[in-house]
């Protein structure tokens, strides 16, 4: 029986903020103490982790004294330096001081939003210290509760000219970095700006380097929308924008849940480890969830376990799915196969359709069996083949 214990090549990283998280929610305090965060990244490295992700304060906080600020990223950098642990991507904390209640990029005051660009790009230079090639950007606060009190087209101005001059300042320092942004439908605005993977795709491309900036799409956030999860990255990848991603679970529309991957949607989860392991995505299986208040730390490692086993088991799954001859044959029926054809072939042009005759009796009667291979994959999500 497989253990199903990750390897390096596997890529699963983790934020400091999941393990971290201390339980504080809209209705109560903090369950758990602070943890340390070079006594996280030691424990990631017993579970198997790749790497780990940080927004700057989850290593020093907002107020803290250049010589403070030091001594913590010089214990961080220890503990990933003697674990051999990578910090493939890192973040800024735009949301949690009160400065920010109105956000960072697009906040009405202005004071905030110089303040919010210096902000990133102090932490940009410490990304780049540490070797990270992917910087995401979760615009939490950018949004409003009021119709009112936010022009979005004037925000998107803001928001454009913010992403522009952090582009503009990694390609004269020289970093080898990529943006990803985090799409998130509300919560905690009432709406937030780039709600979804397909809004901040559209953004993109008003932007003067689109190249430079792609997406980092979280499961939770686009099943909070309704979306399909999959099929938003599978867009995300034919557009070459998939930079990154947010592995957790969600069950359906309702408050950003953070369930530890493989909780929530299965079925949706078994179709995204599917999809990104033949799609040659090759970047990290970054975990962001929130081990749930009930939990003391030993429930907390045991959360962070449960989403590298649940994506381990979902790829092989997924192997044993597509190496199954019968779902092959299944999916010839089902005319994945025609799909693939360009619907007029070489040298054909609308005339030829136009003058076609088509057997149309032929055409209503016929059925794809998307049934007989949809439960194929549902055997073998269930381990019964
Ligand atoms: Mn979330």
């Amino acid at each position: 029986m497989n253990n199903y214990r990750p390897t390096p090549e596997d890529k699963f990283t983790f934020g400091l903020w999941t393990v971290g998280w201390q339980g504080v929610d809209v209705f109560g305090g903090a369950i758990r103490p602070p943890m340390d965060p070079a006594y996280a990244v030691g424990k990631l490295a017993e579970l198997g982790a790749y790497g780990v992700t940080f927004h700057d304060n989850d290593v020093f906080g907002f107020d803290a004294s250049d010589a403070d600020r030091d001594k913590a990223i010089a214990s961080f950098r220890d503990a990933v330096e003697s674990t051999g642990l990578k910090v493939p991507m890192v973040t800024t904390n735009l949301f949690s001081h009160p400065i920010f209640k109105d956000g960072g990029f697009t906040s009405n005051d202005r004071r905030v939003r110089r303040f919010a660009l210096a902000k990133v790009a102090r932490n940009i230079d410490l990304a780049a210290e540490l070797g990270a090639s992917t910087y995401v950007m979760w615009g939490g606060r950018e949004g409003a509760e009021s119709a009112f009190a936010k022009d979005i087209r004037t925000a998107l101005d803001r928001y454009r000219e913010g992403v522009n001059v952090l582009c503009e300042y990694v390609k004269e320092r020289g970093y080898d970095m990529r943006f990803a942004l985090e799409p998130k439908p509300n919560e905690p605005r009432g709406d937030i700006l780039l709600p979804t993977v397909g809004h901040a795709i559209a953004f993109i491309d008003s932007l003067d380097n689109p190249d430079m900036v792609g997406l980092n799409p979280e499961v939770g956030h686009e099943e909070m929308a309704g979306l399909n999860f999959a099929a938003g990255i599978a867009q995300a990848l034919w557009h070459g924008k998939l930079f990154h991603i947010d592995l957790n679970g969600q069950h359906g529309p309702r408050f950003d849940q953070d369930l530890r991957f493989g909780a929530g949607n299965l079925r949706g989860a078994f179709a995204l480890v599917d999809l990104l392991e033949t799609s040659g995505y090759d970047g990290p299986r970054h975990f962001d969830f929130k081990p749930p208040r009930t939990e003391d730390e030993e429930g907390v490692w045991a959360s962070a376990a449960a989403g590298i086993k649940n994506y381990l088991v979902l790829k092989e799954r997924s192997k044993a799915f597509r190496a199954d001859p019968e779902v092959r044959a299944a999916m010839q029926r089902s005319g994945l196969d025609e799909l693939a054809q360009p619907t007029l072939a070489e040298g054909e042009t609308l005339a030829t359709v136009r003058e076609e005759v088509f057997p149309i009796e032929d055409m209503a009667a016929h059925g794809f069996a998307f049934e007989q291979l949809d439960q194929l994959a549902m055997d073998h999500l269930l381990g019964l083949r």
